[in-house]
């Protein structure tokens, strides 16, 4: 297939890229590198650093024979360029990850909540309309989140809800309660996704994925150079990436507030097969379809003794504390998320185990002397 990857140069696109090249895909990236001016503007790096973009697609070349092709162009102020990269590139499907990803960020000030939404919105509609004017045909894969449900007293289903009102019923998008400016973004994203797929007839996947974990995957594995952009700060880290950055650098782990706050997870291994299955198993046209993309639930504190058990078997002594929630959030609550359409597709889960943790914890030691140690604690609050 030919798949372009929008975010191409971040986390999960560059694995992402990497994984379909390697599985015989004819794969482009579009990037505008914003996110390397965002580390830069609130002082945060990669723990290990990212070489350029086309650095790293030539040493993927040199290794494997197979070349990744780099479009830049920000897709939120250029919809010509992007029209013009859709009409030479000709592709089957659009992965769409190039979104400004992190909570905190959005709410640090308006400026940045603005640029988050202006961002994440605007981009998505110039990627749907090129979509339109193009080949409305193409499958879009848009990376969404379980953030967009927040943590409602029912159980959350696979993006749709079945109702009945006063004797009446009807199937509607799943309503959503955001976490963040971030989150709400992608609630915005999804509500115009349904709507050309209901007006229009184009094909969507929206990708409801909960926290990803994981430093490297089969290729990034291959070569010191392929590295991705693994964060461990408190603005662009989630949570079990930094607990275990906290833990190699004998830190205590930071839990925010009792720590019964609860979430879905995934191995960054596992993003990667998501995303190639629901490429090979395209939306019909006239399809909005949602798979909740993760693998097990846990909560905080669950997390944190996995952490501080994995580190002790590698003689870290790893201590936790139950620090002020700088976020507005529900501690206390139900959660149950279903998550089997993945599953369906073929989805063999990498679980969190003991064993995946002491190799993230391996890797996090290699490179701990990358860590700036003030850039751990949190400083975003959600209200101040
Ligand atoms: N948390 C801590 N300690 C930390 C960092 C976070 O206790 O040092 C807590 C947060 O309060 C929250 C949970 O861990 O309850 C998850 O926080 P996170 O920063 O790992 O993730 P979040 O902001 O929720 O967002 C992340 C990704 C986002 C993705 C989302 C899925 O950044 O792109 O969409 O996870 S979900 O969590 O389901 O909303």
């Amino acid at each position: 297939m030919r798949i372009l990857i929008l975010g191409g140069d971040g986390y999960l696109g560059w694995p992402t890229a990497m994984y379909l090249s390697n599985r015989g895909h004819e794969v482009a990236v579009v990037d505008n590198m914003v996110k390397r001016f965002w580390e830069a503007e609130i002082g945060v790096q990669p723990l290990i650093a990212v070489r350029p973009f086309h650095l790293r697609a030539k040493r993927w070349e040199v290794l494997t024979g197979k070349r990744i092709q780099f479009y830049t162009c920000d897709i939120a102020s250029n919809h010509r360029h992007i029209y013009n990269i859709f009409e030479q590139f000709q592709p089957d499907t659009v992965i769409h990850y190039a979104e400004q990803p992190s909570a905190p960020f959005s709410m640090i000030d308006r400026e940045k909540c603005v640029t988050t939404q202006h961002n994440n919105v605007v981009g998505t509609l110039n990627i749907i309309f090129a979509i339109q004017h193009t080949n409305p045909d193409i499958h879009l894969i848009k990376l969404g989140t379980m953030g967009e449900y927040g943590t409602p007293n029912i159980d959350i289903e696979e993006g749709w809800l079945d109702l009945e009102h006063n004797g009446r019923k009807d199937r509607v998008l799943y309503p959503k309660k955001a976490h963040s400016f971030y989150h709400l973004s992608k609630v915005h994203d999804s509500a115009n996704l349904e709507f050309v797929s209901r007006v229009w007839g184009s094909r969507v996947t929206d990708l409801n994925q909960g926290c990803v974990y994981g430093i490297d995957t089969d290729e990034t594995a291959m070569h010191p150079e392929l590295n991705t952009s693994f964060h461990y700060d408190a603005v662009f880290g989630t949570v079990i990436n930094r607990f275990v950055i906290q833990a190699s650098r004998n830190l205590p782990l930071t839990v925010y507030g009792g720590g019964t706050q609860t979430r879905g997870y995934l191995n960054i291994r596992d993003t990667l097969r998501c995303v190639e299955l629901a490429t090979l198993n395209p939306a019909e046209r006239g399809e909005f379809r949602v798979f909740n993309q993760f693998t097990e639930q846990f909560d905080l504190n669950t997390l944190a003794e996995n952490v501080r058990g994995a580190a002790a078997g590698l003689g870290l002594p790893a201590s936790i504390d139950h620090i002020a929630n700088p976020r507005i959030e529900q501690e206390e609550h139900y959660y149950n998320a279903k998550h089997s359409a993945l599953l369906q597709l073929g989805l063999e889960p990498r679980l969190l185990t003991q064993d995946v943790l002491a190799g993230m914890l391996e890797t996090a030691l290699r490179h701990k002397d990358n860590v700036d140690e003030d850039k751990i604690m949190p400083n975003v609050k959600w209200k101040s």
